[in-house]
């Protein structure tokens, strides 16, 4: 059964992958937390793509200790290790090492003028959207987004739809009245289970993840404008 997706009210982006590919950030920011707390760990990017199929980096990290070391973790010792992850990856997106992705800015902007509203969901901290969109959109990135949801609003992590029913509620819209943007199946199930149709750009660590129920997958947003969002086929 095919329906058209009417032109969307709302551009709802997940951030991880979405709106830049900061995996590799994440990846080398948890291994220099881990060298610095002697864990004696190193996640290599095979690893990691396995590993991110645990969304949130504080429960990745709790499901590789139940993993790799006897009797489960520490409370505190997660929470200092994922602190010190988030300072090195907020230290090097910070520094602008981490560019947004091709036609997010252009995307965005497109919205703005169209009177499209704007929203984030994510699984990420605040800390890490903050380093990660001062660059590109100034330090008044926040007024863009007329929504924002991310692991410290939402304990529940993707595939969990908490965020997206958490940014629903802020936009006052119905989920078919949005677009929602993911990388990752854990992302695109989160969308879904919110019922918002949801438009794939996976990046090299999530290509092979199942994009079932999506309502396209694209290599990237270079090629796609605002006004080719209305009459996309919903599954
Ligand atoms: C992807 C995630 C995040 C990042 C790590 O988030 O699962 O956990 O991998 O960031 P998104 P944290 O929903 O934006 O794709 O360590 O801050 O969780
Ligand atoms: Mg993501």
């Amino acid at each position: 059964m095919y329906s058209l997706v009417a032109a969307p009210l709302a551009l709802i982006f997940d951030v991880d992958g979405t709106l830049a590919d900061t995996e590799a950030a994440h990846r080398e920011a948890f291994n220099e937390a881990f060298f610095e707390e002697g864990l004696g760990w190193y996640w290599s990017e095979e690893l990691y793509a396995r590993l991110l199929g645990v969304s949130g980096g504080h429960e990745r990290l709790a499901s590789y200790w139940r993993e790799v070391e006897d009797g489960p973790p520490p409370p505190s010792t997660l929470r200092r290790v994922h602190a010190a992850k988030t300072r090195h990856f907020t230290r090097k997106v910070g520094q602008g090492q981490v560019p947004l992705r091709p036609g997010v800015l252009r995307l965005l902007g497109e919205a703005g003028a169209a009177g499209v509203q704007l929203a984030l969901a994510t699984t990420t901290t605040p800390a890490n959207i903050e380093a990660l969109l001062r660059a590109p959109l100034g330090p008044g990135w926040r007024a863009h987004f007329a929504a924002v949801a991310d692991g410290a609003t939402a304990p529940l992590k993707k595939p969990h739809p908490q965020v997206y029913l958490q940014v629903l509620e802020s936009l006052g819209l119905p989920a078919a009245a949005c677009l929602a943007f993911e990388d990752s199946a854990n992302g695109l199930r989160a969308a879904c289970a919110a019922g918002i149709p949801t438009l794939v750009t996976p990046t090299a660590l999530t290509a092979s993840d199942d994009f079932a129920g999506a309502l396209g997958v694209w290599p990237d947003l270079g090629e796609l404008h605002l006004d080719q969002l209305g009459g996309l086929a919903s599954p």
